[in-house]
Formats: C-alpha cells, sequence, structure tokens
C-alpha cells in the first residue's frame, strides 16, 4: 500500500478546480477555501462554550464503529460546555458527528457562505464533526456520493483516502459503505490485495479546507481534539440517482439481513470482500 501527499493548493479558481481535481476525482487542500468567513476566526472554544455550552450533545464511543454495530444510538450526553473542556484536557474517544448545531443556532449561518468553487450545494443544514485527540473515523465512504468539503475550525486530523475504483481492493463490505482493513498497519497476509493499493493522505490543519470527490473512501484520525464543519455538493442528476439507490440498498439489503442473520450476515460479507479482492491477486 503506497499513500501519496495531497496537492495543497491557494487561489484555485473555479476552472483550474474543475479540470485538476473534479473532473478527474482527486482530492486537494485549499489553504484559503474559508478565508472570507467570519467563522474562520470567530468559531473557537471560547465562543461555543459561552454562546452554546448549555446545549445537550449526543456523544458517541468508539464502539460506534465498530462492524455490525448500530452507529446512530449515542453512547452518552453532556452539556456542550462540558464536551469541549473533554477536548481540550486531553485524550477522549468521544466524537460528535453529523452533528446539526445550526437546528439550535440558526444565526451561525451567517457566518459563512455558499462557496463559489462548484455548483450543486445541497442547501439543507451543513453537518459539524467533533473528535477528541486520538478519536478515530473508520473507514468508509459518504452514502450519498456528495462531493464532500470538510473544514477545519480547531485542531489537527491526519486523513487518508482511496478512489472509490479501488473500493474491492480494500476489501470494501458488500451492501455496505464501510471497510475494516487495518489502514495504519496491512495486513498483507489477511487482506494480500491491499499489497497493489494506493492512496492519498494528509494532516488538515485549522484554515484549511479538504475536498473529497464524490465516493472517495476516507479514514481520520484526530491528531489533536478538534472539529470542523463538512459542505456537500451534488452537482451531477447520474450520481445523484447513484446516491438515492445506494442509500436504498443500505437500508433494504444490509439493514434486513443484518436483522434476520446476525452474526452470520457479517461473515458472509466478509468472506465477499475477500473473493472480490482476490482476483486482484491472482
Ligand atoms: O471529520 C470527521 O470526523 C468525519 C468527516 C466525514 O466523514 C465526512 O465529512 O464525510
Ligand atoms: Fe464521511
Amino acid at each position: 500500500m503506497k499513500l501519496f501527499p495531497v496537492d495543497r493548493r491557494t487561489g484555485l479558481n473555479r476552472e483550474t478546480f474543475k479540470n485538476e481535481y473534479l473532473k478527474p476525482s482527486k482530492p486537494v487542500v485549499f489553504t484559503d477555501f474559508m478565508d472570507a468567513w467570519p467563522a474562520k476566526e470567530k468559531w473557537n472554544n471560547d465562543f461555543f462554550k459561552e454562546k452554546y455550552g448549555d446545549l445537550i450533545v449526543p456523544l458517541f464511543s468508539e464502539k460506534s464503529s465498530n462492524p455490525g454495530k448500530k452507529y446512530m444510538t449515542p453512547d452518552t450526553f453532556m452539556p456542550f460546555k462540558q464536551y469541549l473542556e473533554m477536548l481540550e484536557s486531553g485524550p477522549t474517544q468521544y466524537r460528535m458527528f453529523l452533528f446539526n448545531i445550526f437546528k439550535h443556532a440558526p444565526e451561525l449561518i451567517k457566518d459563512f457562505s455558499t462557496p463559489t468553487i462548484m455548483d450543486g450545494w445541497i442547501k439543507s443544514f451543513p453537518f459539524m464533526f467533533f473528535g477528541g485527540e486520538g478519536s478515530k473515523v473508520a473507514l468508509h465512504y459518504d452514502i450519498d456520493y456528495s462531493h464532500v468539503f470538510l473544514n477545519q475550525f480547531h485542531g489537527r486530523k491526519r486523513i487518508v483516502l482511496f478512489s472509490h475504483d479501488d473500493s474491492e481492493k480494500i476489501y470494501q463490505y458488500p451492501f455496505t459503505v464501510a471497510s475494516y482493513i487495518d489502514v495504519n498497519n496491512p495486513d498483507y497476509k489477511k487482506h494480500p490485495a491491499l499489497r497493489n493499493v494506493t492512496g492519498y493522505e494528509c494532516m488538515l490543519h485549522p484554515g484549511e479546507t479538504i475536498f473529497m470527490p464524490s465516493g472517495f473512501w476516507h479514514y481520520i484520525e484526530y491528531t489533536d481534539g478538534g472539529y470542523s464543519m463538512a459542505l456537500r455538493s451534488n452537482d451531477s442528476v447520474m450520481t445523484q440517482v447513484k446516491g438515492a439507490f445506494n442509500i436504498a440498498r443500505h437500508f433494504i439489503v444490509d439493514k434486513s439481513l443484518n436483522h434476520l442473520l446476525g452474526s452470520k450476515w457479517m461473515k458472509m460479507k466478509d468472506n465477499m470482500a475477500r473473493q472480490r479482492a482476490e482476483k486482484y491477486v491472482r
């Protein structure tokens, strides 16, 4: 497995972005994407603690990214202020994802603007992601096939990316958007197809934005406690249809078989993933 650094670009315009990244489906880090946003300076721990500290927020532990676990059920709840203090005070595995803070604080929408780098922005509220130092986001791709622009406000995170074309080589669990390979210590005995995989890696710093093209696999480690906001776009009817189909397949096939067969279904998916990857080894 080989990982190449993600390009870092300043001053990209629509045309260059389209030709060099959007069309060829290549990730890039923007160093200046959010320079004009008030949020860039304003959204910090003190601001969130003072304004929204009393909000009760749902937190998810590491367990939620284990295979077959219900990742939508929070492990605990606490006031937002207490969670931010936890992030400041040292490592914790607690993450808060797909958090719609804008539902509680619609005025925050005024702190950033819809980007102009491409069209097709999904207007429903964007989501924020929070995580403690050392917490990890298991390898997955986003089920709706939208392009993701992840804007980092606080802390650093290490991101590893693989193209959608390599889904089989990285042992995607069939009917899911997940893979359970060990990105940091690939086990070539167990997963021989990984030898032929190339991906990308980068450290995302506060003030930077990473573009993850539609269907791209991402694995994330919170190097520091921190948070970011994901803006999403989907400018093609084709990928919108693919996304809707994927969501339907996930909820109908995977959820039903999980319910019916439980761990047997997990084993079957594991076998299917191996069989599909094996053709690359032969
Ligand atoms: O940064 C995170 O915690 C997860 C981000 C993610 O998976 C996404 O934006 O799709
Ligand atoms: Fe994601």
